[in-house]
């Protein structure tokens, strides 16, 4: 226990993993310890951002020991994708702040963010193929539908580890951040959306997601119109229209 922490700077949480000596590996019982504090987050209604950044390095991966001796039952209740779509599918922003290594399972973590930052120096991929496996918590699912399936299955056949530079050009991060400035400027983004609508953000969010997995585009853009329309149920949509005829900025509720 102890080898992740949340801390919370008013409207905005960072998850921490604290495992230095393994580079921050995910062991089985830190993701299940990530698990409670996800959950925690998804119950704060004071909390309108989550940024997931550690120390030095991300994560460099699950954690092979765990897994070396699995066979396939094993390997079965080895899981970590419960907790990762718990993250994907909070209602509020999600950004991953990359610092060091983030392979593996611990790029699949940075992967459940919606904006992803890398610092300069930043060393990004999947390296499973190297171990015999391939990712398994998310990656081969994840990682297409940001970069596209040619350039997801030449990280993912080749097992390369990418600088931040190749991965901001195939849109596997957003942006990329001086060294030792990613934390700063995931918190200066994250301080900016905590000023948006939290209601509005959770259904574009929601939106987005449910466009991407709807086959049918007119039932894509039916379904945005309706999600659309619920914001004029909302207090923030009153009060953001009446902050703009008001020429002030408006007070958004919490979430
Ligand atoms: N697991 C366990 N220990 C690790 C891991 C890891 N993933 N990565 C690093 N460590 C440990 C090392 O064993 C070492 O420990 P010790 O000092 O006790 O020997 C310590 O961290 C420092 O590491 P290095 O000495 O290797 O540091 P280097 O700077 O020489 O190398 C690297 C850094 C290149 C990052 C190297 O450590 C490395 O290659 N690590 C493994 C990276 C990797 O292959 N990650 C993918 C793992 S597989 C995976 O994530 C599958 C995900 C599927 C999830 C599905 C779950 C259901």
């Amino acid at each position: 226990m102890g080898q992740i922490v949340l801390k919370q700077e008013g409207a905005i949480a960072v998850l921490s993993v604290d495992r230095p000596e393994a580079l921050n590996a995910l062991s089985r019982e830190l993701v299940d310890e990530m698990d409670l504090l996800v959950e925690r987050v998804r119950k704060d209604p004071e909390i309108r951002c989550l940024i997931l950044h550690s120390e030095k390095n991300f994560a460099a991966g699950a954690d092979i020991k765990d897994m070396a001796d699995c066979d396939e039952e094993a390997a079965k209740a080895f899981v970590f994708s419960p907790t990762y779509d718990k993250i994907e599918e909070l209602p509020i922003p999600v950004i991953a702040a990359i610092e060091g290594y983030a392979l593996g399972g611990g790029m699949e973590l940075a992967m459940t963010a919606d904006i992803r930052i890398a610092e300069k120096s930043a060393k990004m991929g999947f390296p499973e193929v190297t171990l015999g496996i391939m990712p398994g918590a998310g990656g081969t699912i994840r990682v297409p539908r940001v970069t596209g399936e040619a350039a997801a299955k030449e990280l993912i056949f080749t097992g390369d580890i990418i600088s931040a530079e190749k991965a901001a050009a195939i849109g596997l991060v957003n942006r990329i951040s001086e060294d030792g400035e990613v934390l700063r400027d995931a918190m200066k983004l994250a301080e900016k959306l905590c000023r948006r609508g939290p209601i509005a953000l959770a259904a574009a969010k929601r939106t987005i997601r449910a466009g991407q997995e709807e086959p049918d585009w007119k039932r894509g853009i039916q379904i945005e119109a309706e999600n659309w329309a619920k914001l004029f149920n909302t207090e923030d949509q009153k009060e953001g229209m009446k902050a703009f005829l008001e020429k002030r900025k408006p007070e958004f509720q919490n979430r």
